[in-house]
C-alpha cells in the first residue's frame, strides 16, 4: 500500500477571504496554540475560543451544562464549563482491560456515565478542567487515544464491528485499522501536551504533516467500510465509503467499491446546506485502499472552500464540481484508473440483536443500548452489568456504528457465565424489544451538546413509547421502522436516513422527515415542519395505521410512503427546508 503523499497543489485563487478557522490551523504550531497556558490557567473552568478550536483535533470539546446556563447567568456567575472527550476506536474494537478502565475513569473523572456514539466511538461528558490532563492521560495509558477524534481531520474510520463473524469481516477490519493508521496526523503536540512529552514518539526530526500540511483540511472527514449486505455503517452518509467485494468463493476479499461525497449535515432555511448521498466513485484492489483514501483526502484539502465552513465538506466540492472532474483529479493523483465498480446489494442498516455464531467457533451477542448511554438508573443497572462482563469475558468489545455494543468472540466454554450475567441483569431481551426500538437512534443534544435546539437522548424512550402504542394497536409490534431523532439539523443521529426523522427546531418542535429507504440508499424528505411533542401522535398515527391496512406484501414503511404520496422526492431544498433563505438558488445534487 502507498505511503507517499501527494504535495499540496496549488489552490484556486480565493475570492472570499479565509475562513477563522484557517488562520488559527497555520498559526497553532501544529495544533499547539495556547492549549498548555489554558490548562493552567486556574481563573475559569473553561479555555479560550481558539483553544476549544485546537482542542477539538484533540478529541476534546469544551461545553458547558446548559440546563444550568439561565440560572448562572441570572446568578452573574461564569457558565458551568465542562469537557467532552471522544475517544478514537478504529473499527470499534476495545478490550475488557480497556472498558474496566474507561468505566472507572468516567466515575473518578467524568460525569458517571460513558456514551457510544454513532460512529463507533466512546465520549466522556462533564469532565472539569482540572481532571481534563488525567483523563487523557490515563485514556493513553490504556492504549486509546482521543486524537483526531474530532476537528478538521479524517476521524475514527468505521467498519462492521464483527471482525470475527467472518475471514471476510476480519479482512476488512485489517483494512480499517491500515486506513486509519494512514491517515493519522503526524503532530507531535498531542503526546506532548496529553502523554508528557515525547514518550510515544521518536524525537528529533522537524516536524512537518506529509498528507495534512499545516492548515489540516478545510473541515471534518469521515471514512466507514462496509461488507454488504449490511450497511450498519451508513455508508452513504460519509465522504467515503469502501464497501467490501468479495472474490467468486465469497470468502476472500477481492477489493472494494469507493464512494464519496456524502454527508448529512444542514442549516434550518440554508437552503445551500443540505444532507447529500454518496456517489460510487469506482473500484480498487485491496493493496490499493490507503493510496485511494489519501488521493481522495488530498484532492478534497486542496480542492475543499476554505472560505466557508458551512461549504467545507467533500459533499460540496463534488456537489459543485461534479464527480466525473473529481473522479478524474483522483486518478491523476493515483497515476491510475479505478476500476469499474463491481454488483453489490444493502438489505438493512442497523444491527442484528441477540446471538451471532461465528464462523471460528465463537459466538456474539449484540446488545441494545438507548442512545448508547451507559449508566446506572433505579431500572437498570446497566453500567454495573457491562463492568462485570467485562472482569468476565475472554475476547473482545464492538462498538457498533449504531450505539449498540456487541460482546465479541465468546468462546463455547465462556457462553454460560455471559449469559447468566444478561440474564441477572435483565438484558437478554433483544427478542422483546419491539421493532421501532430495535432500530432508534438519537443524538447527544441536552444538556452538553452546544448546538442543540430541541431534545433528543432525554426525549427518545418517551417517543418510542408513544409511537410503540401506535404500532402495537396498529398490529406492528415486531415491524422493523427506523426512528432517528436529533436536536438540530447536524444530523449527529442520521436523522435524514430514517423512514421516520425527527429534527429539532425549537423547545418541544420538531421537523418530521419520512420515507428513507430501510437499506439506507435514500434520504428521506421534510412531511411536516415544526410539530409540537404533543402533535406528533395524531400526525403519524393515520399514517401507521393506514400502512398496516394498505401496504403491499413486504413494503417497508419508508417505500409505503412515497408511493401512497405522504411525501415524495424533488432534488430541491423543500426535500429538507421548509421555509428556504441563504443562497436559495443552490439545489441538493
Ligand atoms: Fe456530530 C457536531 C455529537 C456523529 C454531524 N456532534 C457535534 C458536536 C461536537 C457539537 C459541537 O460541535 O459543539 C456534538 C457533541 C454533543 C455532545 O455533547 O456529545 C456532536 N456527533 C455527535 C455524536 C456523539 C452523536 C451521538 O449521539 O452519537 C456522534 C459522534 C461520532 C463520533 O464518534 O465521531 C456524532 N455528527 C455525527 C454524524 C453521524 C456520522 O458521522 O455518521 C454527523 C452527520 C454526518 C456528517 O458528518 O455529515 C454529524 N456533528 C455534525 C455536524 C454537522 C457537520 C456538517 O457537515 O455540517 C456538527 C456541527 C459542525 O461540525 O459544525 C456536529
Ligand atoms: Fe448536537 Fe445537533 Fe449533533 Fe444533536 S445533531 S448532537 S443537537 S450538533
Amino acid at each position: 500500500m502507498s505511503s507517499t503523499a501527494t504535495p499540496a497543489a496549488s489552490p484556486a485563487p480565493a475570492a472570499k477571504p479565509l475562513a477563522k478557522n484557517e488562520g488559527l490551523k497555520a498559526s497553532s504550531n501544529f495544533l499547539r496554540g495556547n492549549i498548555l497556558r489554558d490548562l493552567a490557567d486556574q481563573s475559569t473552568g473553561g479555555i479560550s475560543e481558539d483553544s476549544s478550536q485546537l482542542t477539538k483535533f484533540h478529541g476534546i470539546y469544551a461545553q458547558d451544562d446548559r440546563d444550568l446556563r439561565n440560572q448562572l447567568r441570572r446568578e452573574g456567575k461564569e457558565k458551568a464549563f465542562s469537557f467532552m472527550a471522544r475517544i478514537r476506536v478504529p473499527g470499534g474494537v476495545c478490550t475488557p482491560a480497556q472498558w474496566v478502565t474507561l468505566d472507572a475513569l468516567a466515575d473518578s473523572h467524568a460525569n458517571g456515565t460513558l456514551k457510544l456514539t454513532t460512529r463507533q466511538a466512546f465520549q466522556f461528558h462533564g469532565i472539569l478542567k482540572g481532571n481534563l490532563w488525567g483523563a487523557i492521560n490515563a485514556v493513553n495509558r490504556a492504549l486509546l487515544d482521543t486524537l483526531a477524534a474530532c476537528g478538521d481531520v479524517n476521524r475514527n474510520v468505521m467498519c462492521n464491528p464483527n471482525p470475527e463473524q467472518s475471514e471476510l469481516h476480519a479482512e476488512t477490519y485489517r483494512v480499517t485499522k491500515a486506513i486509519s493508521e494512514h491517515l493519522l496526523p503526524r503532530t507531535k503536540a498531542y503526546h506532548e501536551i496529553w502523554v508528557g512529552g515525547d514518550t510515544l514518539v521518536a524525537g528529533g526530526e522537524p516536524e512537518s504533516e506529509p498528507i495534512y500540511g499545516a492548515t489540516y483540511l478545510p473541515r471534518k472527514f469521515k471514512i466507514v467500510v462496509a461488507v454488504p449486505p449490511s450497511n450498519d455503517v451508513d455508508i452513504y452518509a460519509h465522504d467515503l465509503g469502501f464497501i467490501a467485494i468479495p472474490d467468486a468463493s465469497g470468502k476472500k476479499l477481492l477489493g472494494f467499491n469507493i464512494t464519496v461525497g456524502g454527508g448529512l449535515g444542514m442549516s434550518h432555511n440554508q437552503a445551500e446546506t443540505f444532507p447529500r448521498i454518496a456517489d460510487v466513485l469506482g473500484f480498487c484492489r485491496v493493496d490499493q485502499v490507503t493510496d485511494v483514501a489519501e488521493k481522495i483526502l488530498t484532492t478534497q484539502r486542496d480542492f475543499g472552500d476554505r472560505t466557508d465552513r458551512k461549504h467545507a465538506r467533500l459533499k460540496y466540492t463534488i456537489a459543485d464540481r461534479g464527480i466525473v472532474w473529481f473522479r478524474e483529479e483522483v486518478e491523476r493523483r493515483l497515476g491510475y484508473r479505478l476500476g469499474s465498480p463491481r454488483a453489490f446489494e444493502f438489505t438493512h442498516m442497523g444491527d442484528r440483536y441477540g446471538w451471532v455464531e461465528g464462523e471460528n467457533g465463537t459466538s456474539h451477542y449484540t446488545l441494545f443500548l438507548m442512545s448508547g448511554r451507559i449508566k446506572d438508573t433505579a431500572q437498570l443497572k446497566l453500567k454495573t452489568a457491562l463492568r462485570e462482563i467485562a472482569l468476565a469475558h475472554k475476547g473482545d468489545f464492538r462498538l457498533t456504528a449504531n450505539q449498540n455494543l456487541i460482546i465479541a468472540g465468546v468462546r463455547p466454554e465462556e457462553r454460560p457465565v455471559i449469559e447468566a450475567l444478561l440474564k441477572k441483569h435483565g438484558l437478554d431481551t433483544a427478542n422483546d424489544i419491539s421493532g421501532l426500538a430495535r432500530n432508534a437512534m438519537s443524538c447527544v443534544a441536552l444538556p452538553t451538546c452546544g448546538l442543540a435546539l430541541a431534545e433528543s437522548e432525554r426525549y427518545l424512550p418517551e417517543l418510542v413509547s408513544l409511537l410503540e402504542n401506535e404500532l402495537e394497536a396498529a398490529g406492528l409490534r415486531h415491524d422493523e421502522i427506523t426512528l432517528r431523532i436529533t436536536g438540530c439539523p447536524n444530523g449527529c443521529g442520521r436523522p435524514y436516513l430514517a423512514e421516520i426523522g425527527f429534527v429539532g427546531k425549537s423547545p418541544g418542535k420538531y421537523n418530521i422527515y419520512l420515507g428513507a429507504a430501510f437499506n439506507g440508499s435514500r434520504l428521506n424528505t421534510l412531511y411536516k415542519p415544526n410539530v409540537p411533542e404533543t402533535e406528533i401522535v395524531a400526525t403519524l398515527g393515520p399514517i401507521i395505521r393506514r400502512y398496516a391496512l394498505e401496504r403491499n406484501r413486504g413494503e417497508r414503511f419508508g417505500d409505503f410512503v412515497h408511493r401512497t404520496g405522504y411525501v415524495k422526492q424533488t432534488g430541491t431544498p423543500s426535500d429538507f427546508h421548509d421555509k428556504v433563505g441563504g443562497a436559495a438558488a443552490a439545489a441538493p445534487a
